[in-house]
């Protein structure tokens, strides 16, 4: 049996738990790429989270440090079995990692391991700004240069410079395409964003186009894929009641938009693709 390691990338509030506890529903009662296996697992964290789903209302925050490792026991269509370990986190660690430009041992150990990135970027929380890059491209005839806006990164620039340490650090070379991991990117809260009928990969170039232009850059198409993910489906707040949760069930909510545009409930399916089970 193979133990597949991913690491799950994302800032704080940008869904980690909530898709924990909605992948952890759909496998249990809806399950579609990927399914549960029948063997004795420590699955309280994500039956907690599920717990209050059911009531119709959300989790609370996950607090650095607090969650413990899940290991999830599945099998996919093919009857490949494979334990997914879940790292859910405190998305504050993350920001550690950035401001501090370290990384602890835990850290660099799973980033050398992983065969696969699972980076969630919700993009209603990340701050852009871009008259300052149009500006960039602009000649300068005021002589004053572009206002400044002191202490603060565009998420452009953060996500670029996270990317770059954590390939360092995981020892993939920014030069020779060796050996990256396989990288899933999840617009999450996908429900907020305004797509049009773009895909996915457009509305990401559109936000955050230089996060886009790094990625295809860096990872081969085969290597890369870009999902819409709206585990929940919509907004959910700690002191919600909301009907659809509780009367049709969590397993019935939230969905996945494919890279080629397609909406799909099975919210499994970026980890299929991820550990190659699609
Ligand atoms: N609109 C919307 N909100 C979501 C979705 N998933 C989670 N949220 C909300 O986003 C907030 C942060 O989610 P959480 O899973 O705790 O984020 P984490 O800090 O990354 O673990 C919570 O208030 C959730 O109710 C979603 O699919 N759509
Ligand atoms: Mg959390």
């Amino acid at each position: 049996m193979s133990t597949p390691e991913i690491v799950l990338l994302g800032g704080s509030y940008s869904g980690k738990t909530h898709y924990a506890g909605q992948l952890y529903g759909r496998l249990l009662r809806n399950p579609g790429l990927l399914e549960l296996r029948d063997t004795p697992a420590d699955l309280s964290a994500l039956e907690e989270v599920l717990h209050c789903l059911e009531n119709g209302h959300a989790a609370g925050h996950t607090s650095v440090g607090t969650w413990t490792d899940v290991l999830l026991p599945l099998k996919d269509k093919r009857g490949h079995t494979l334990d997914l370990r879940w790292p859910d986190y405190g998305g504050e660690q993350l920001q550690t990692v950035f401001t501090e430009r370290q990384v602890t041992e835990n850290w660099r150990a799973q980033l050398r391991q992983a065969e696969g990135w699972l980076l969630l970027i919700r993009l209603r929380k990340e701050t852009t700004y871009p008259d300052a890059l149009a500006e960039l491209a602009k000649r300068l005839d005021d002589g004053n240069g572009t206002t400044a806006r002191a202490g603060a990164w565009d998420a452009n620039a953060r996500w670029v410079e996270l990317l770059q340490m954590l390939l360092h650090v995981a020892g993939v070379g920014t030069v020779s395409r060796r050996e990256q991991p396989r990288l899933a990117v999840l617009l999450s809260c996908y429900d907020e964003v305004t797509a049009d009928d773009l895909l996915p990969e457009q509305v990401l170039a559109k936000h955050l186009p230089l996060v886009a232009a790094f990625i295809d850059s860096l990872w081969t198409p085969d290597a890369r894929s870009i999902w819409g993910l709206s585990a929940l489906g919509r907004l959910l707040e700690p002191t919600s009641d909301d009907e659809n949760f509780i009367i049709q069930g969590p397993e019935h909510q939230g969905w996945v938009v494919t890279p080629d545009g397609q909406k799909d409930s099975d919210l499994s399916r970026p980890l299929a693709w991820l550990l190659e089970a699609e």
